[in-house]
């Protein structure tokens, strides 16, 4: 059994320095997904005793374009706080991040609780809105590698979202071309269909993955549905976009360097 208390430590002090540290697994071996999902917790848990509050939860590997970049095919996911929450259009600073991405995102927030085995209609009743989204992933090991259980215990590689305009609950998500710039130059360009054939596919799941480990998505919620495309590096660029076609345009912009 994983030291659970002290490796959610270390995850919570790598994010909160900036500084990126080893690969559990290559430390201590296996580490099984039910303790990797403790160690989410409790390293969560430090910072909302900080007093952070959860706000959302995101997925994780939901789309074949983020499998192959990472190698691996088991959807994850993780919870979003309200110290990730970055307004469209505002600044981040770099020194925050170790070796930041972007990827291009459907989000969802939620107007009634939802947990467990639902239907789609049942998903589809819960929405508040819809909107595009920046996820920007963060991991905390270093030169972004990691087996399975070292990014679920590492909040699916989390660190901070951006949220476009939200639109009505019908808007039609299943199918949006998603065009992503980093500093103004082309970087990746999909379709939200790339998340599971439907984003709302990833919501179904969201449900039923964080309703198994006894979290109930909350009304208020954002759910981030996953990457459509692989992540792009953010480097020293200075301003992300993406232009979402009916959803609308989401961005931020960069300060300071590297810590
Ligand atoms: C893990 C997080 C994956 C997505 O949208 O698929 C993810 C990682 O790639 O570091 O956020
Ligand atoms: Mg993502």
């Amino acid at each position: 059994m994983a030291d659970i208390a002290a490796i959610a430590a270390r995850l919570d002090e790598a994010a909160l320095g900036a500084r990126a540290i080893a690969q559990i697994t290559g430390q201590e071996g296996e580490l099984p997904l039910a303790e990797a999902y403790e160690i989410q917790r409790a390293a969560i848990d430090r910072r909302l005793a900080r007093g952070a509050t959860l706000v959302g939860v995101k997925m994780g590997f939901t789309s074949e374009a983020k499998m192959i970049q990472m190698g691996l095919k088991d959807q994850i996911w993780g919870r979003l706080t309200s110290d990730m929450v970055v307004v469209n259009g505002a600044a981040i600073e770099r020194a925050r991040f170790i070796h930041p991405r972007v990827e291009p995102e459907v989000a969802v927030r939620l107007k009634a609780p939802l947990a467990g085995e639902v239907t789609r209609a049942e998903a589809l009743a819960a929405v508040d809105a819809v909107a595009a989204a920046l996820e920007i992933i963060d991991s905390r090991y270093e030169n972004f590698r990691f087996a399975l259980g070292d990014v679920v215990a590492d909040n699916a590689s989390s660190s901070a979202f951006v949220t476009g305009p939200w639109l009505a609950p019908d808007t039609d998500v299943s199918d949006v071309a998603m065009t992503m710039r980093v500093d103004g130059e082309l970087v990746e360009t999909g379709t939200s269909a790339a998340i599971l054939g439907d984003p709302i596919r990833s919501l179904i799941a969201a449900a039923r993955l964080a309703g198994a480990a006894g979290l109930v998505l909350q009304p208020g919620w954002t759910i981030m549905l996953g990457g459509a495309t692989a992540a792009a590096a953010i480097g020293d660029a200075r301003s992300v976009s993406l232009d979402a076609g009916h959803l609308g345009r989401v961005g931020f912009t960069i300060e300071g360097g590297a810590a």
